[in-house]
């Protein structure tokens, strides 16, 4: 069933491409959280991602999540790494398998055993085909994935065809935070060639040149969080989500 926060994706993606802000709530205080978000919201990203593979605290993430929506209009949407992300007042979840994940705790347990706190919490699921591409990064190893190369965008195809088929209507392209390379636009070109879902695309993304080819290539939500915790990160951001824009 599509929701509000997803509907709302879908319109404002109508008009250009969406920019989640990613925010770790064991990376940053509650406070500059807080005051990111809202510079976030300010300068027009579309949502916030609280998660990631590394955050484990529940009570500090539903602490910060709290914060959050108490100080943003946009939609706070988790990104859960395990099922210690499950937490309330959130607006939505991406509810993800980690379809290339050797394990299958990360392809439907942990899904099984999170499904009852996201119904609780009255959270709305965003059914999601996490794809870790790469390797080396924190989602590749806490995931158990085995990486699918860069340079094989027709492998990512087959995957996101296959999320698809399941009724999936989100795909999220993981190079993983603080990747050293990011996903390749060519790789959201072929993934988009047959993906008529959302398609969400993350990791190592510092620059309008890298954001401007993505978004080109057919992404329909970029995910940045790394360049915000650096210094100036602020100003690169804007001038992301400006390039962007149609
Ligand atoms: C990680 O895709 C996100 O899960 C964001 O990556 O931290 O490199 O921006 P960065």
């Amino acid at each position: 069933m599509v929701g509000k926060v997803e509907k709302l994706l879908l319109s404002r993606r109508k008009k250009s491409p969406i920019v989640f802000v990613l925010i770790d709530s064991e990376v940053s205080n509650i406070k500059s959280s807080v005051k990111l978000a809202k510079d976030a919201e300010k300068l027009g990203a579309g949502s916030i991602m609280v998660g990631g593979s590394s955050a484990t605290d529940q009570m500090e993430m539903a602490e910060v999540v709290g914060s959050l929506k108490k100080a943003v209009k946009i939609p706070i949407v988790l990104f859960p790494g395990n099922v210690t992300g499950v937490v309330p007042q959130a607006d939505a979840i991406l509810f993800s398998s980690l379809l290339n994940s050797e394990n299958p705790y990360f392809i439907s347990q942990a899904q099984a055993l999170g499904a009852p706190n996201v119904l609780k919490f009255g959270l709305e699921a965003l059914p999601t085909a996490y794809l870790v591409i790469g390797e080396g990064t924190s989602a590749w190893f806490v995931g158990s994935a085995r990486g699918i190369p860069f340079e094989k965008p027709k492998i990512a195809a087959a995957y996101a065809l296959a999320a698809q088929y399941m009724g999936m209507r989100f795909v999220y392209l993981e190079a993983g935070s603080g990747a050293k390379q990011n996903v390749t636009p060519e790789m959201v070109k072929t993934v988009r060639s047959v993906f008529k879902g959302f398609l969400i695309v993350g990791g190592g993304i510092k620059d309008t040149k890298t954001a401007k080819a993505l978004a080109k290539a057919g992404a329909d939500g970029l995910v940045i969080g790394t360049l915000l915790e650096q210094t100036g990160g602020l100003k690169k951001f804007t001038e992301i989500i400006k390039s962007i824009r149609k």
